[in-house]
């Protein structure tokens, strides 16, 4: 069985973990985010990636979710000692090797969806991780800062350093309108018995990777099956309520469906919390509800095999 997956961070690695345990045999293609990609002390950082690739490769810090396990941070402190920063972004000394890696083949001329098939042959994933495109796309959010006025900062600082704590004016995946998608992520789409959208954010994780020219249309081609992100009307971590908010779409399981919308999918998972306001459903979609909360590896291994069934009642 051939599945696709387009996953971000924290949500979609642990949802693909669940995956592959749910269907061991299965050919899982990975198309990962790398909106969230930014430049540090000349380095390529490319946070989805890693998550997905430390989570499935046993690396991640399984508290935090993001960076490795035994992280120390001695770089960054030596770093902060020469007052280069940016200060608010923790990046570890285990991490940074990866980065080094990454930064070096880049700059040789590899692709980044080289470089990440690279990285995957020592930590071993399970599954195929490409990333959306090779090109560069950075998403950014314009915010109305007190001090400086209206301005786009990277995605980065606006989730880290604000926490999201002024209002998106608007987010931009800058660069995505003229990117390409990356060698066999098409391919992948089209050969794929099923696509699944794992319950990560929808605007600047799932929404990035679908504005990818070709990819939206090479998805809604295919038996599509989501998986809310939202329980009980709030995301379960992070702060998606804020990037729905900047799009105009409510923080809720339905809306989130309503905003993928019937063209793209087939079917979708909600939680029981949300059964009731979801229970009209969405025109077109098959709506299904059971816990979604991925507490531990049996319960996130259940929702991922709910997600292949529905799947396959819809092919
Ligand atoms: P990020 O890139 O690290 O932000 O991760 P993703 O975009 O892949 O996923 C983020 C989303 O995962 C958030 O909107 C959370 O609400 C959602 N999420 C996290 N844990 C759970 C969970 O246990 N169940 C469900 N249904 N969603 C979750
Ligand atoms: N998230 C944080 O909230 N604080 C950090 O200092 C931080 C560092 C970091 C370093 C490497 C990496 O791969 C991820 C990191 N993240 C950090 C997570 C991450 O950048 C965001 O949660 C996502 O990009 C949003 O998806
Ligand atoms: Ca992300």
């Amino acid at each position: 069985m051939k599945i696709v997956a387009l996953a971000g961070g924290i949500g979609g690695a642990r949802f693909l973990r669940g995956l592959r345990a749910a269907e061991p045999a299965a050919d899982i293609t990975v198309i990962g985010n790398t909106g969230d990609d930014i430049s540090l002390f000349g380095l390529r950082v490319c946070p989805d990636l890693d998550t997905v690739m430390y989570t499935l490769g046993g690396g991640i810090d399984e508290e935090q979710g993001w960076g490795r396990r035994d992280e120390a941070f001695t770089v960054k402190e030596e770093l902060l000692a020469y007052g280069v920063g940016p200060s608010w972004f923790g990046l570890g000394d285990r991490d940074f090797a990866t980065h080094i890696v990454r930064t070096q083949m880049l700059a040789a001329g590899y692709p980044l969806s080289a470089v990440t098939e690279a990285l995957c042959d020592r930590w071993k994933p399970g599954v195929r991780l490409i990333p959306m495109t090779d090109d560069q796309v950075e998403t950014h959010v314009v915010v109305d800062d007190p001090e400086h006025g209206r301005r786009a900062i990277h995605f980065q600082e606006w989730w880290v350093r604000l926490r999201a704590s002024l209002p998106a004016v608007t987010i931009a995946p800058v660069g995505a309108a003229d990117a390409k998608p990356a060698p066999g992520v098409l391919e992948a789409i089209r050969d794929a018995d099923a696509v699944l959208l794992p319950p990560s954010n929808p605007v600047v994780s799932v929404g990035t990777i679908l504005g990818i020219p070709g990819v939206r249309d090479a998805v809604a081609a295919k038996t599509v099956v989501g998986v809310s992100p939202i329980i009980g009307g709030a995301p379960v971590r992070g702060m998606a309520d804020a990037c729905l908010t900047a799009i105009g779409v409510e923080t809720s399981a339905r809306a989130v469906a309503e905003h993928y919308g019937a063209e793209l999918l087939d079917g979708w998972l909600v939680d029981d919390a949300d059964a009731a306001t979801a229970a009209e459903g969405v025109e077109g979609v098959a709506v299904r509800s059971r816990p979604l909360l991925m507490s531990d590896p049996a319960a996130t291994e259940a929702i991922a095999r709910a997600a292949l069934d529905l799947a396959a009642e819809l092919a």
